[in-house]
C-alpha cells in the first residue's frame, strides 16, 4: 500500500511539473474585460454604439495592478484611446476632462471579435478614454 501511494504521488508531482512547463502563459489579454459595441455607429446617435463591461457601466472600476482589456463585438473598428494630451488634443471635446499624468494608452480592436492587449493600471484615479474612429464613444476606467 506505501508503494503504491508513492507511486500516485510521484504521477502526481510529474503530472503538476509537465502542466506547468507546457502552460507557458498565452491565453490572450488578461484582466477586466470592457466591450466595444456598435449597431451601426454616428454621432446624430451615441447610444448605438460605446463601451460596456459586465455589469452594463461604461465606467468600469478595477483594483490598482490589474489589468483591462477591450473586445470589439461590433462590426466596426474601435480603439480604447486614454484621454491625455498624448492623445487627446485633436478630439478633447469627447472627453470630460483630462486624466492629466495618468498612464497613457491607445489600443486598438480593428475587426469584430478581436481584442486589444490589456494595459495594467497602477496609479490610482480616473482614466477616461475614447474611440479614435468614433469619438463620440467614451468610457472610463476607474483604478482604486
Ligand atoms: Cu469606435
Amino acid at each position: 500500500m506505501i508503494l503504491i501511494g508513492i507511486v500516485i504521488i510521484v504521477l502526481i508531482v510529474v503530472g503538476v511539473g509537465a502542466f506547468e512547463l507546457l502552460n507557458t502563459g498565452g491565453g490572450g489579454p488578461k484582466g477586466t474585460q470592457i466591450t466595444m459595441f456598435d449597431n451601426g455607429c454616428s454621432p446624430a446617435n451615441p447610444p448605438v454604439c460605446g463601451f460596456k463591461d459586465a455589469n452594463g457601466s461604461n465606467s468600469t472600476n478595477i483594483t490598482s495592478g490589474n489589468g483591462v482589456y477591450w473586445t470589439n463585438n461590433g462590426k466596426l473598428p474601435h480603439t480604447a484611446t486614454s484621454c491625455d494630451s498624448t492623445n487627446a488634443a485633436t478630439y478633447s471635446y469627447t472627453c470630460p476632462q483630462s486624466n492629466g499624468s495618468l498612464q497613457s494608452f491607445d489600443l486598438s480592436a480593428p475587426t469584430q471579435g478581436s481584442s486589444t492587449n490589456s494595459v495594467t493600471l497602477t496609479a490610482k484615479g480616473t482614466y477616461y478614454y475614447f474611440c479614435r474612429v468614433h469619438p463620440f464613444m467614451h468610457g472610463a476606467v476607474v483604478v482604486q
